[in-house]
């Protein structure tokens, strides 16, 4: 099995050998960086694939269709569920996440394990960078995260990268759309977005589907509202430095046989964690010499 820092040796060969220094500098200066479906490889057919794998499992667990282009095919409703980001501005949830989608089928392990973005996150966190979390938002026409866009980090203002994010946008961006929002350069303020001023700062990313979007955790971010119909479909695979608490424990729990079964397997253990050497007795005992 290579070292973390042959990974990391790997990682910075792609940088040079595919041209990705332009990306690599985006982060640096912008704190985000939007990738090209032709340089990720990222083809139409395995955009088609993945959002109708997460509408048919949408459809699973809502119970009414989900057309990508049309929306929901009854109101959806929340309740009294306030949300997350949405709590900002008070306003009411118009998207949901869909999480642990590794789990789902094989085409998402292989996107996380895709040359380019695990190029661009290891540049960001390091040899060690680890997975945190596989999510999916599911957004539709509504309020969005009203007029504070949501915009947050991703991590505490500690001063340095601790969360990085690959967001893979699955339709296109556009500020109707509910693209998302940022404020470049914010990364390097090291501080929690101060409002009303930040959302007049932001801009909204507007790009083609199959886009990565790849983003500093202190990045200032979040999203315009959708005021067209249908859904924005959108992957976070979140990244961690080794020292910051992952946000679902896939180093523990995620299943051996399923990480086996993806595109660059030994890239995908590795952004795992498994088999770190002090959870049990895993580094070897000598034998005792024969008489
Ligand atoms: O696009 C959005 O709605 C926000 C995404 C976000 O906050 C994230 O992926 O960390
Ligand atoms: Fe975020």
């Amino acid at each position: 099995m290579p070292t973390d820092q042959q990974f990391f040796t790997d990682s910075q060969r792609t940088i040079s050998e595919m041209g990705l220094e332009k990306y690599v500098l985006e982060i640096e200066l912008n704190g985000f960086t939007i990738v090209p479906p032709e340089v990720t490889g990222l083809t139409e057919e395995k955009v088609d694939q993945l959002v109708d794998l997460l509408m048919a499992k949408c459809e699973e667990l809502i119970g009414c269709t989900f057309d990508v282009e049309k929306g929901p095919g009854a109101p959806l409703d929340f309740g009294k569920y306030p949300g997350t980001l949405e709590q900002i501005s008070k306003v009411k949830p118009s998207q949901f996440q869909l999480v642990e989608i590794c789990k789902y089928d094989r085409a998402f392990r292989d996107l996380t394990v895709n040359p380019v973005a695990a190029a661009l996150m290891r540049h960001i966190l390091g040899p060690q960078a680890k997975f945190s979390s596989h999510n999916c938002f599911v957004k539709w026409a509504g309020e969005g995260y009203g007029d504070s866009l949501g915009l947050h980090l991703d991590q505490q203002p500690w001063g340095r990268a601790l969360n990085a994010n690959c967001n893979w946008a699955l339709t296109d961006y556009t500020k109707e759309n509910g693209a998302f929002a940022c404020v470049p350069g914010s990364h390097l303020r090291n501080a929690n977005p101060v409002f009303p001023r930040a959302v007049k700062e932001a801009v909204p990313l507007e790009c083609p589907r199959g886009s990565l979007i790849a983003f500093h955790g202190l990045l200032w971010h979040g999203a315009y509202p959708r005021t067209n119909p249908g859904f924005r479909v959108t992957i976070s695979n979140y990244f961690r430095h080794p020292a910051i608490q992952p946000q679902n424990d896939i180093s523990h729990y995620f299943p051996m046989e399923l990480a086996d079964d993806c595109d660059d397997p030994e890239t995908f253990k590795r952004f795992c964690g498994f088999g770190l050497p002090y959870r049990g007795q895993v580094l070897p005992v000598p034998t005792t010499s024969a008489a």
